[in-house]
């Protein structure tokens, strides 16, 4: 429904009241009485499941137990997890005492770990034993073992941490009474939005509730979730999609979430069967895997009657061979942001009383929200079936970035639009397709990896003059990072040394998969680097 005046976009679903007055976790846990004894957490290596009263009484003994080593509202814990019930109990935990918890990739490097410590004034930190080391960034704290923050770890704690139990066999009881604001920091993601560095992206309450109950709530919500389902938890929840959309989702529909700590396909299709999956949120290597490994056959995926996948373009071919091998389930994929808190649109296919969707598309924008298409060369909001910059507003977008002002204002406008810096149409049934990004993220399996991290690695190394980094087209992983680099003259520094000194600062996928050397790198007359240029020079190589 577009308003062709101005051109705002809007669901085709009615607005609905929403109690975003409320701290999340009481949003999240409203219906406790009918589900507490439905199964809320299973986590898939043992078995173990959680009840929705269980969840909840360990979320407030560790609550307690956070509170007693001195965590306040407004401290930063940090959690660097793999999927776990503690993931979970955390997180939850820390909406109790209007903490805000900043959630990391255990993979990360000491440094990439460090950068998000410093920025976010993580007090304490709850990871496992394996992690630790990389919580002693150098020789000194290595032998006396001394952190900056307080380490918990869920198994055998090595020497200064504190095992999990000390927070988890708590006594409830002494929960502090804690009031919470709605527009109170809760999550805190790192993302690098449209440019720069990673920055810490503040959702609060209000905004991850308004989020959550654009998808689930309502008469006719846009995510029918119920009691009786059983959702794939494979994704990462320290990123937003699996965090939002399948946690939160299903805390807030009494929905089940079955705890996978690693992807393995078979171990994955085994738990499908095994525990009857009903609905499975994925990323695009994940459709591909499900679509075409032969070891899908041997299993019975019947119970899968939904498919979500979202945080990375899913070419239409992939969707309809997925089609063939599970023609019972609707399939349809979401589009995020994590500024964006994180959902802008989601198949209307999803819905209770769904709507007709056509293959390819994003979904449509949520309810509760308005979403426009800008011209960047006339400023003019456009009408159907013309591609443009995708802007959101809504109270579900995030209150800004911590310590940025600067990024904040570039990324929400005056009149409180976020530009995502991607861009799409839509068509005529309201449906939102991407085309292009603007900005400068790479996308590597729906992991984000900013140009500019490793622009600035790179020009540390004394042997390189300059750089760009740019994504290359990649079946598997959609994108992947390759640069251009300047050496000053003469000089013979290979590309393989050069992969290898980036892949010994970051994370398996911000590694470069090719190195071409380069002249000068191409600029405007303002510095910037002309990216456009240079992915053309790809697509001629
Ligand atoms: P970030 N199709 C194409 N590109 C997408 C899609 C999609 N379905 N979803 C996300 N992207 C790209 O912050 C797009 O460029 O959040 C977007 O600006 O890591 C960028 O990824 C954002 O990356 C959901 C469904 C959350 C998806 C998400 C995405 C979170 C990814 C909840 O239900």
């Amino acid at each position: 429904v577009s308003n062709q005046t101005n051109h705002i976009f809007k669901s085709k679903l009615p607005d609905i009241t929403i109690s975003n007055n409320l701290p999340l976790h009481t949003y999240c846990f409203d219906k406790l009485p009918q589900t507490a004894d439905r199964p809320c957490l299973i986590v898939a290596s043992s078995g173990k499941t959680y009840t929705y009263a269980e969840t909840y009484l360990l979320s407030r003994k560790i609550a307690a137990g956070l509170s007693k080593l001195g965590i306040q509202k407004g401290d930063v814990i940090m959690i660097l997890l793999q999927n776990s019930a503690e993931f979970v109990l955390s997180f939850i935990a820390a909406s109790m005492i209007g903490a805000v918890a900043t959630t990391a990739n255990p993979f990360y490097t000491t440094a990439e770990i460090f950068k998000q410590i410093t920025a976010s004034k993580t007090k304490l930190i709850i990871t496992q034993a394996m992690y630790v080391d990389k919580l002693r960034p150098n020789e000194a704290n290595q032998e006396n073992g001394e952190f900056d923050f307080k380490v918990i770890t869920i198994d055998e704690p090595p020497v200064n941490c504190l095992h999990f139990s000390v927070i988890s066999e708590a006594n409830e009881e002494d929960l502090p009474e804690v009031e919470i604001d709605p527009e109170d920091a809760l999550a805190l993601p790192f993302s690098s939005g449209t440019t720069g560095l990673p920055k810490g992206v503040i959702l609060t309450h209000k905004s991850l509730i308004t989020s959550v109950a654009q998808q689930v709530d309502g008469e006719n919500p846009n995510l029918y979730l119920t009691t009786e389902d059983v959702l794939l938890c494979v994704l990462p929840l320290f990123h937003i999609f699996s965090l939002n959309s399948v946690l939160l989702c299903a805390l807030r529909a009494g929905s089940a979430v079955l705890l996978m700590h690693k992807f393995e396909i078979g171990t994955l299709l085994g738990l499908i069967q095994e525990h009857k999956v009903t609905v499975a949120m994925v990323v695009p290597p994940l459709v591909l895997a499900l679509a075409k490994n032969p070891q899908v056959a041997e299993f019975d995926l019947s119970s899968i009657r939904l498919v979500l996948s979202g945080a990375a373009p899913l070419g239409k071919e992939l969707e309809e061979t997925l089609h063939n091998r599970i023609p019972q389930a609707v399939l349809g994929q979401g589009y995020g942001m994590t500024e964006a808190g994180p959902v802008l649109s989601m198949s209307l296919g999803f819905a209770k009383h769904p709507f007709p969707t056509r293959s390819g598309s994003c979904g449509t924008v949520v309810r509760n929200a308005e979403l426009k298409v800008l011209d960047s060369e006339t400023g003019l909001s456009l009408g159907y079936n013309q591609p443009g910059e995708i802007c959101i507003r809504g109270q579900q977008i995030m209150k800004g970035y911590l310590n940025d002002e600067n990024a904040t204002k570039t990324t929400i406008d005056e009149e409180g639009w976020l530009h995502t810096g991607d861009v799409g149409y839509i068509d005529d049934n309201d449906e939102i397709f991407i085309v292009d990004r603007v900005k400068e993220l790479i996308k590597f399996k729906g992991f984000q990896v900013p140009p500019a991290e490793l622009e600035g690695l790179l020009v540390s190394h004394p042997s390189i003059a300059d750089a760009a980094v740019v994504p290359q087209k990649d079946v598997a992983a959609g994108e992947v990072p390759v640069a251009f680099v300047v050496r000053p003259n003469g000089n013979d520094l290979t590309e393989e040394a050069i992969k290898e000194f980036i892949s010994k600062q970051v994370v398996f996928y911000k590694r470069l998969h090719k190195v071409y050397f380069i002249h000068a790198i191409p600029k405007s007359p303002s510095g910037k680097i002309l990216r456009k240029d240079l992915r053309a020079k790809l697509e001629h190589s």
